[in-house]
């Protein structure tokens, strides 16, 4: 059926006389027939892509490129006055991820699809996914983000499964979502729910009664990236979703005729970082159940189960105490420390004992004895996961260790974000580019074409009005898109350094006023959430808030400098201001960004990155040379001295740099109080001064000598766009197709 006879039937009149928002659930209808269609699963080994994040983003317009019909839609509703892009407005984002963990897992989906792999993703459908950031008087603020509608994306199955809990059991429910790969097939995301939820027990801004399991337990994403205030609620979370995967695993491995002895040759279960890593005691305990005694249910589930390491930070580790396993899963101890007195035994190192002496248990530890595949997510992050934070697992078992450098889909990050691009290069090389990314190569021989460039810089520019277009109507913002876009948009960390990022701009900030002025305008741009409970995370956000305030009430100033902070970043932001950017800002500490993904995506539209070498930083530089892309700061084998040696102090960086001191008082002076909160700004100066963890300081005048020079390389333009050209032409190994291709030549075998 097509859209015009769905609009019929559902309304009784003709789309020109519909709503946007009509059109938009008759479009959501026909996606979701015609995905039926293409239903298949194929072969005898199947995937089960185990996350706790799905970062899916809007899907009705990649649903429809997918589909190979979007120009045909956008057609029907153009002759009828209808605009595809308004009604892509209509559709409300799932925010079921915190950032790149959450986006990759996505990424994979659709590339799982394309390749038409037999593999599903399963999850939680948290009602109210992440939180929606707000700001009021320059801070963060919490509220729900609900997102399920009456009609979506999500379908309804009979599947429930009862997952038991310390004194209770809880009954669950499967809903899907329909994955539609390019031009192929479809796959399917697995979201577990229990039905007792209750949407009303949430009151002022993200709180709610954290006791009633029943009823609480899939309203949030736990909204932590990184540090780990681990909560009860979160074990619950996580037992629920790994519980019901299992018994889908072993439910769909025996409906196709499977042997429970023979699991792992009809199902593979990557472990998206720990989060789901009770999935290997809890497959156990049910292969058990059902007559497999514990020996072979161990054997059978380490080759069945393979991890993936998406972080270094020690603190994001996720350690569990013994007593809130007790009470929230007691049937899973006696496995647990089953599984930890083997490795005892065998082992005289406590290192890499499961559970530690403080009764804590360590979930990659786990993983990485009983599974039989460990991957970091770029080159450099796997060489540190083997040459140290996990040397001593590396020594056990050599064999397991694998990198898989992260990918991203060219579906949403291309042919759907900026049609714009991807028409010039389907003008310049053909269309096979969209099947095959390593074809983007072909743009190489153009690189000394000057009307090649032209068409380039002018998408650029068109893209940059768009932007501007958009956060004036959406966010009430204005940006000069005669100015230099330069962007930094992830979850804000310490590590990823947005601080830097803000000295600079005060460092601009007193350039200008001593009479400095740079040749164009200047608009940095944030886009970050902080998690609820990180006290310097949100005084951060402060201190960008405020100086956008003050540097937009200083005449002096504003007129070449501007610094924006969007509110409520998300894909839907992401997919906006990708296109538009000049400048992406990737400047983490050295060895502490496992990979970054957004890079990739800045990459792939032509923007070029000022950057450290850490994560997959180190292999665009590799891919592009030293001429496309600004590379500064320490080595990640100088920062990981500096940690060993304890031989860092910022104080001796602020009193011998008078640059350093400049910028960092200024975060404390009258200006500044003005228009911000002392209690936040005096915290943050504090942490800079006698902590810094992350170590800013030491690289802050390398990254200001860096920033001057890749601003005046921007003004030679041809020049600048044929270092655009250059990054769109070496983005193909980004594509998470080779990814996934890897990951099934190397891990999945399906
Ligand atoms: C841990 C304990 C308790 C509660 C929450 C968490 C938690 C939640 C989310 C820990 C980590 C995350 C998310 C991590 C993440 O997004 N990591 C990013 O993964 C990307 C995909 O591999 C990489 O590109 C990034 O470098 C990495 O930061």
């Amino acid at each position: 059926m097509n859209v015009q006879e769905i609009v019929n039937n559902r309304y009784g009149k003709g789309i020109a006389q519909c709503s946007n928002e009509e059109i938009y659930y008759a479009l959501l209808e026909m996606t979701k027939s015609m995905a039926k269609e293409k239903e298949s699963n194929e072969g005898k080994r199947k995937l089960y892509y185990i996350s706790a994040e799905f970062l899916i983003g809007k899907l009705l317009s990649n649903n429809l490129i997918n589909l190979g019909i979007y120009e045909e839609v956008k057609q029907v509703l153009a002759e009828n006055g209808k605009n595809l892009a308004e009604i892509e407005e209509v559709e409300p984002e799932p925010s079921l991820g915190n950032g790149g963990l959450g986006r990759l897992a996505a990424c994979f989906l659709d590339s799982i699809a394309t390749l038409g792999l037999n593999g599903d993703g399963v999850g939680l459908n948290y009602h109210y996914g992440l939180f929606k950031q707000v700001f009021e008087h320059n801070l963060q603020h919490e509220e729900p983000n609900p997102w399920i509608e009456k009609e979506s994306w999500l379908t309804k199955t009979n599947v429930t499964y009862p997952v038991q809990f310390g004194g209770f059991t809880l009954q669950s429910r499967l809903y899907d979502i329909d994955v539609i790969g390019y031009e192929n097939r479809t796959t399917k995301l697995h979201l577990f729910d229990v039905e007792t939820v209750d949407e009303s027990l949430v009151g002022d801004g993200i709180n709610f009664d954290k006791e009633d399991i029943a009823k609480n337990l899939t309203l949030f994403l736990y909204p932590d990236d990184s540090d780990d205030k681990g909560r009860i609620l979160r074990v619950y979370q996580q037992y629920f979703m790994v519980s019901n995967a299992a018994q889908l695993i072993i439910d769909e491995t025996l409906a196709r005729g499977g042997d429970l002895h023979k699991l792992n040759e009809y199902a593979a279960i990557q472990i998206n970082d720990t989060h789901p890593s009770m999935v290997i005691p809890e497959l156990i305990r049910l292969l058990m159940q059902r007559g497999i005694l514990m020996d072979e249910a161990i054997e059978i589930v380490s080759k069945t189960c393979a991890y993936t390491n998406h972080t270094i930070l020690a603190e994001a580790l996720e350690k569990w105490p013994i007593h809130f396993l007790e009470k929230a899963v007691p049937q899973l101890l006696p496995i647990i420390y089953e599984l930890n007195s083997r490795v005892v035994r065998k082992y005289d190192d406590k290192s890499v004992a499961i559970i530690d002496d403080e009764k804590r248990v360590h979930m990659a530890h786990m993983d990485i004895h009983y599974g039989y595949s460990v991957n970091g997510v770029a080159y450099l992050h796997t060489e540190i996961l083997k040459n140290t934070e996990l040397n001593n697992f590396y020594k056990i078992y050599p064999e397991k260790f694998n990198n898989k450098t992260n990918g991203i889909t060219f579906r949403r990050w291309l042919l759907h974000c900026n049609h714009e691009l991807a028409d010039l290069i389907e003008s310049l090389i053909g269309p096979g580019f969209k099947k095959d990314a390593m074809e983007l190569e072909k743009l190489g021989a153009l690189v000394d074409d000057a009307s090649v460039l032209q068409r380039l810089l002018d998408v650029k520019n068109s893209r940059k009005t768009e932007l501007k277009d958009y956060l004036a109507k959406t966010q009430g913002i204005v940006l000069d898109d005669n100015s230099i876009y330069d962007i930094q948009i992830k979850r804000l960390h310490e590590y990823k350094r947005q601080q830097m990022n803000a000295l600079y701009v005060i460092h601009k900030y007193f350039e200008i006023k001593a009479g400095k002025k740079p040749t164009r305008p200047i608009t940095v741009i944030f886009g970050a959430k902080a998690a609820p409970a990180y006290v310097i995370a949100k005084d951060i956000i402060h201190l960008i808030l405020c100086l956008s305030e003050l540097i937009a009430n200083d005449p002096e100033v504003s007129p070449y400098l501007k610094v924006v902070m969007v509110e409520n970043y998300n894909v839907t932001l992401a997919e906006k201001l990708i296109p538009a950017a000049d400048i992406h800002e990737q400047i983490s500490l050295a060895s502490k960004e496992a990979s970054g993904t957004s890079n990739m995506k800045f990459m792939l539209n032509g923007a070029v990155a000022i950057g450290t070498m850490d994560g997959a930083n180190v292999e665009m530089h590799q891919f592009v040379g030293d001429d496309n892309i600004y590379i500064f700061g320490e080595s990640s084998e100088e920062v990981i001295k500096h940690y060993e040696k304890a031989d860092y102090v910022s104080r001796s960086y602020y009193e011998n740099d008078a640059n350093i001191k400049r910028a960092v008082d200024f975060i404390v002076s009258d200006e500044m109080m003005a228009v911000g909160c002392r209690e936040n700004l005096e915290r943050l100066y504090n942490e800079l001064l006698n902590k810094d963890w992350f170590m800013t300081l030491p690289d802050f005048e390398d990254y200001v000598a860096t920033k001057e020079r890749i601003y005046a390389d921007y003004e030679d333009r041809m020049a600048w766009a044929k270092k655009m050209l250059i990054n769109i032409s070496k983005a193909g190994f980004f594509s998470s197709d080779r990814t996934i291709a890897q990951y099934n030549e190397d891990i999945w075998h399906l």
